[in-house]
């Protein structure tokens, strides 16, 4: 419990069998239940999460390569099952500190926002800690990301590092969401779609010696140029032309919520 909050923390993992023990290990002991997605990986991921011993630790499997929006999907559905009241994403690569944990979920707390997402710019020492090109890509997609979520004051659209409350993965669908690498570009889109309430919180860049990514600049343009102009299209279809659809669809929700 994170003070009146159960929490589930979602780890998804592809071939990070150096890195997911110590990240299930990290995960606060405030977090009620830790669910590992391991999304078919090649190597030893499965057995090294499900060696950890940790109260509420859960280690599910894709048996096929879906990617990382679609493991976070699973977790997320996992959570909602669980009857937790928030959701965090720390990636099973152990590059989300857990110290950060807890400024993400404050918002939450205070009903302050519905969805919450890091945004290492908001820290001075980012410029030193994340490599240059990644600085690049995420500026440009940050600019971009703007434009089609309608989130004008985010910003590190990119950041992996997310809280949503309950209420927020009630209403998106997360099942539908992108299930590769432009997830969280889709997602602020739909949030903004929903009419929910998103906020930044500094967290620490962390670049560790392993660290490696499976974003190839060659095979992730296409996906990432249709996701942006999808969901641009989507978010505007619902704010601009549908606007009174949604707020009914959010409505129901909330009562059904209400009344459970
Ligand atoms: N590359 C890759 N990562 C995946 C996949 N499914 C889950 N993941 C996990 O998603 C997280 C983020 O991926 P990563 O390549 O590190 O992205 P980056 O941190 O944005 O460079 C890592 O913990 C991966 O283990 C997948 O299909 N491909
Ligand atoms: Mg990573």
């Amino acid at each position: 419990m994170f003070a009146e909050l159960r929490v589930a923390v979602v780890v998804p993992a592809f071939n990070e069998e150096l890195n997911v023990a110590r990240t299930v290990r990290d995960v606060p002991a405030f977090v009620d239940h830790v669910l590992v997605i391991d999304d078919a990986s090649h190597d030893r991921t499965f057995l090294e999460a499900s060696r950890m011993r940790r109260r509420g630790l859960e280690v599910l499997q894709h048996p096929k390569n879906r990617g990382v929006g679609a493991a976070i999907a699973t977790g997320y559905r996992r959570a909602l099952e669980l009857g937790v009241d928030a959701v965090a994403v720390m990636a099973g690569d152990g590059q989300m500190d857990p110290r950060d944990l807890p400024s993400l979920l404050q918002p939450i707390v205070d009903g302050a926002a519905d969805y919450v997402k890091g945004n290492r710019f908001a820290r001075g020492d980012v410029w030193r800690v994340m490599p240059p090109a990644r600085v690049a890509g995420n500026v440009a997609l940050s600019m971009i990301t703007k434009v089609t979520s309608g989130y004008w004051r985010l910003f590190d659209s990119q950041c992996g590092y997310t809280v949503a409350s309950r209420r927020a993965l009630a209403v998106i669908d997360a099942a539908g969401l992108f299930p590769r690498y432009g997830y969280p570009n889709d997602l602020l889109a739909r949030l903004h779609a929903a009419r929910l309430r998103v906020e930044d919180v500094g967290v620490r860049a962390v670049y560790g010696p392993n660290w490696r990514s499976g974003i190839r600049l060659t095979t992730v343009v296409y996906p990432m140029s249709f996701v942006l102009l999808r969901s641009w299209m989507r978010r505007l279809w619902a704010t601009r032309v549908a606007p009174v659809e949604v707020a009914a669809a959010v409505e129901t929700e909330q009562r059904c919520a209400s009344a459970s």
